[in-house]
């Protein structure tokens, strides 16, 4: 297989001079294809294959020790001017970051072969997806991607026959730490990353094509690429709703997506569109429509459970890839939270001893299709994408954040959204543990100067006469005793009905100086365990506190100099006034 598209030819050509591999093969995303690597990574030891029996078709990837997450310090945004990255990206000028990896590049695929894979973010005949070719050294990657994206013959055939894609070069190289750099040339359509085989350095469609790249044609084109899961939300009357969410990475958005509504709520049900990524558009009508640009999901293994999230526990039982988990004795994968089964081997394949920390590495992850999934919506595959009635921000915050609370309107949400902040955890390298301000879940994930996105977001609404609400949640309070105060998980629907009631005018709020925060009343607790003082938190905000907090946040904006949209500063002004 070749191509009819001169562009991608001759950018092959010239890639392939510069890595120098023995062998070029164009994937076209078959079984058989599939079944071929699957083969030859067996046989070389990159995949070990689990328990046939209770995991048919599944996988275990150990990958290097030194390569377990994203590596944030080694990310780059390489526009012509700094100020264009912000302060929000670490930036090279495009000449010196292309010199600089191309010295890696090269010859760096002597004794291996170039995989070619086109692959389209989004259903492949809905306008608003975008297609990508991704050129990497690693079988482990073009397996990934084939279920991460859709991948193959069709969107070659959209690339031939649109034109345009982004470019992504991608090598393993000798995964030196020393020598790993994911770079981004927005202007270029370009993404060049050596050195890591980790999901998110190296399954370039996903954080590098879907969010920081698309961030930027967003930007230019009038439209929304978030880091938020979509989820639909159908009531006893069989009333669906659809709600998009951010929340930083390793905070819950696999779970919330793929939630199991509580016994309690019999009749309701759980759809998911998308677990981390979504693309919006106001539509002709100016409702705000939002489509999953991919196809699988690449989740946090530990803490999946029957209890925590059954949904996903069935749905990696089969035909799954994991990377970076523990075995038993039969060769089961396992994981801290799994609840059954005991560990033999520990993530980095040697026998387990609890004296060297947790058995499988607290970023190990699974990678599988989601049409898997129980309750993977059949619109996920619609063109024209779901209709989006909420957006909701969210952090895990032990302190100060109170459960839920809906900004005043879009420009307030926007402030909302700017001012997430979260402790960070293990999806990237780092402290665990450190609360950090990660504007729209989208700190690691914006391809463009904060201060601009922002500014794009209030353009945004002046687009449409119906907006969505915007919504802010914390699932992850704490009391003294650091013991979690909401209950989370499936009970989290009673938060989300409040939302959507919220929309229809039908739900009773006060209002603070944050925002609308629901009555006790008016969020059903009905049949929880949780006393009255502790509702009283969570449905309560301290004003000392949040002037605290205000300050953090005009010192954060500050950063931005005068990028800042002013309407921001206004607002945030606002409500400090309002704390009094
Ligand atoms: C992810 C992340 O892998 O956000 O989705 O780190
Ligand atoms: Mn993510």
């Amino acid at each position: 297989m070749t191509t009819q598209n001169a562009n991608l030819a001759s950018w092959v050509e010239e890639v392939a001079r510069l890595t120098k591999p023995d062998n070029i093969h164009w994937c076209d995303g078959s079984e058989a294809e599939r079944e071929r690597l699957i083969e030859m990574m067996l046989a070389d030891g990159t995949l070990l294959k689990l328990n046939e029996k209770t995991y048919p078709n599944c996988y275990l990837h150990r990958s290097n020790p030194n390569d377990v997450a994203r590596v944030e310090h080694l990310t780059f945004v390489c526009t012509p001017e700094r100020d264009d990255a912000g302060p929000n990206n670490h930036w090279m000028a495009p000449a010196d970051a292309h010199a600089k990896i191309d010295a890696l590049f090269d010859g760096c695929m002597k004794g291996r072969t170039m995989y070619v894979i086109p692959y389209c973010m989004g259903p492949i005949d809905s306008p608003y997806s975008r297609c990508g070719v991704e050129i990497t050294d690693s079988p482990y990657v073009v397996v990934n991607m084939h279920l991460m994206t859709r991948a193959g013959s069709d969107a070659l055939k959209r690339i031939e026959r649109e034109g345009t894609f982004v470019k992504g070069l991608h090598s393993i190289g000798d995964l030196d730490p020393e020598k790993r750099f994911i770079m981004h040339f927005p202007e270029e359509l370009t993404i060049k990353s050596i050195g890591s085989g980790y999901g998110g350095n190296a399954l370039l469609g996903k954080k590098c094509h879907a969010l920081r790249i698309a961030s930027w044609q967003a930007r230019q084109e009038g439209w929304l690429a978030e880091h938020m899961l979509i989820v639909g939300i159908e009531n006893p009357q069989g009333e669906k709703k659809y709600v998009a969410a951010a929340f930083p990475s390793a905070c819950g958005k696999t779970n919330l997506a793929m939630l199991i509504p509580p016994e309690s709520h019999e009749g309701w049900k759980i759809w998911t569109v998308g677990d981390d990524i979504a693309w919006m558009h106001f539509d002709e009508e100016g409702q705000l429509r939002a489509i999953n640009p991919e196809a699988g999901y690449f989740g946090v293994v530990p803490g999946t459970n029957r209890k925590t999230n059954k949904n996903a526990f069935d749905m990696i039982t089969h035909d799954t890839i994991f990377t970076n988990v523990a075995v038993t004795e039969d060769m089961e994968p396992w994981w801290e939270g799994r609840k059954n089964g005991t560990p033999v081997i520990d993530w980095k394949g040697n026998k387990y001893d609890p004296a060297n920390g947790p058995a499988a590495h607290p970023n190990s992850r699974f990678t599988v299709s989601a049409k898997q999934n129980p309750s993977y919506a059949p619109e996920a595959e619609d063109p024209r994408g779901v209709p989006i009635s909420a957006i909701i921000f969210g952090g895990r915050r032990a302190s100060v954040a109170p459960l839920v609370y809906q900004a005043k309107d879009w420009e307030h949400g926007v402030l909302v959204g700017a001012s997430v902040a979260s402790e960070t955890t293990a999806a990237a390298t780092g402290a665990v543990g450190v609360v950090r301000r990660d504007p729209m879940a989208m700190k690691p994930f914006c391809g463009y100067n904060f201060g601009d996105y922002w500014n794009h977001w209030l353009a945004m609404g002046q687009r449409s006469g119906k907006l969505p609400q915007i919504f802010h949640v914390n699932w992850f309070r704490q009391d003294a005793g650091g013991n979690f105060m909401w209950p989370g998980f499936g009970e989290n629907l009673r938060v989300l009905r409040w939302i959507l009631d919220r929309c229809e005018n039908r739900a009773a709020a006060q209002e603070t100086a944050i925002g609308y925060l629901p009555t006790k009343d008016a969020l059903d607790t009905s049949g929880l365990d949780i006393d009255d003082a502790t509702l009283e938190t969570l449905l309560s905000i301290d004003n000392e506190e949040w002037k605290t907090e205000v300050a953090g946040v005009r010192e954060y904006f500050e950063s931005f100099g005068d990028r800042l949209p002013a309407k921001l500063r206004e607002r945030l002004d606002q409500v400090d006034r309002d704390l009094g």
